[in-house]
């Protein structure tokens, strides 16, 4: 597959230094404009700052992107119809030339095509709320399963069965790590209710368990938990409410597939008045950071 590399990435790549891949779905579906091209130019230098270099990925009109510069970030960020790309979308956004952010899913395979090995983002799709009657299991997961690459996130929305999810995760073969603590982390809050698979203290350790797995042919990737930083956290049962909340009206509206992610985090927003993004921007920033350092270890 051609790849397109922002100036900065092809450096990165020639000299052999850390690069952390960023989605874009968190841009156009995830957050209102002009926070969420704030979050994304702000993780990018934080990125850099950090010592590695940022490649958000996108389809930019049927050209798989490696990286954006400034101006075409920020058009993507203003971008309305922005096609929502998961692995199934990715050939068909390139062929037919359309403009499109990618989900995790999505971007994990692009940024192996690339060669980066790890990858920061919010939060993890996963199996959601009712899904032995709709199904709804994001193609996130298999992807976790399939493509050799470190996801750093603050877990998994309690919009989703947090439970299901990690028992998908493991059915896969997928390394569940968190940091610090013994719970999995649940996005908005620190703690979820459920015991994290495996745990480790820091960015140092998450790189040498990678390092050891990459002794293994076709190991699949990794999710490491980072829970969102104290001062940032809303607490579960607050939570809870709103959750509930947008969970009823997406069931009113009848809303499914692609559709159903982006609508509960809108709803979600709406409801807490905007203090679930400035969650959501901390935490990202969160996992920029340990993203980062683990890129530059895992080059060493
Ligand atoms: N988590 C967030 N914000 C997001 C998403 C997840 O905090 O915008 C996006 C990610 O791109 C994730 C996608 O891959 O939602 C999952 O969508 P689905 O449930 O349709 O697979
Ligand atoms: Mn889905």
């Amino acid at each position: 597959m051609q790849l397109h590399f922002s100036n900065e990435v092809k450096q990165a790549i020639d000299n052999k230094a850390p690069i952390v891949a960023l989605e874009s779905t968190i841009i156009t579906h995830g957050m209102p404009w002009p926070g969420n091209f704030e979050m994304a130019t702000g993780v990018e230098q934080l990125i850099r700052d950090g010592g590695a270099t940022p490649a958000t990925i996108a389809v930019i009109q049927g050209n798989l992107h490696i990286g954006l510069e400034q101006k075409t970030l920020e058009e993507l960020a203003q971008t309305k119809d922005a096609m929502k790309v998961s692995r199934a979308d990715m050939a068909f956004a390139i062929s037919q030339k359309k403009t499109g952010a990618t989900t995790v899913a999505a971007t994990m395979m692009a940024a192996h095509e690339a060669g980066i090995q790890v990858f920061a983002t919010g939060g993890i799709g996963g199996v959601h709320r009712g899904a032995s009657d709709s199904f709804d299991i994001s193609a996130d997961l298999q992807e976790l399963g399939r493509t050799p690459v470190v996801v750093v996130a603050a877990g998994a929305k309690a919009i989703l069965d947090i439970a299901k999810t990690l028992e998908v995760l493991e059915t896969l073969g997928v390394p569940i790590v968190t940091i610090g603590q013994d719970s999995f982390p649940a996005f908005w809050s620190q703690k979820s209710e459920y015991k994290s698979p495996l745990r480790v203290e820091n960015a140092l350790d998450v790189a040498s368990f990678e390092k050891t797995r990459q002794k293994f042919g076709n190991h699949g990737g990794m999710l490491v938990g980072n829970p969102v930083p104290t001062a940032n956290e809303i607490s579960a049962s607050e939570m809870n409410t709103y959750i509930e909340q947008a969970l009823t009206e997406a069931s009113k509206q009848n809303i499914s597939g692609k559709d159903v992610t982006p609508f509960l985090l809108g709803k979600i927003f709406e409801l807490t008045n905007g203090k679930s993004l400035e969650t959501n921007i901390a935490l990202v920033r969160n996992n920029a950071k340990i993203a980062t350092e683990i890129a530059i270890e895992l080059v060493k």
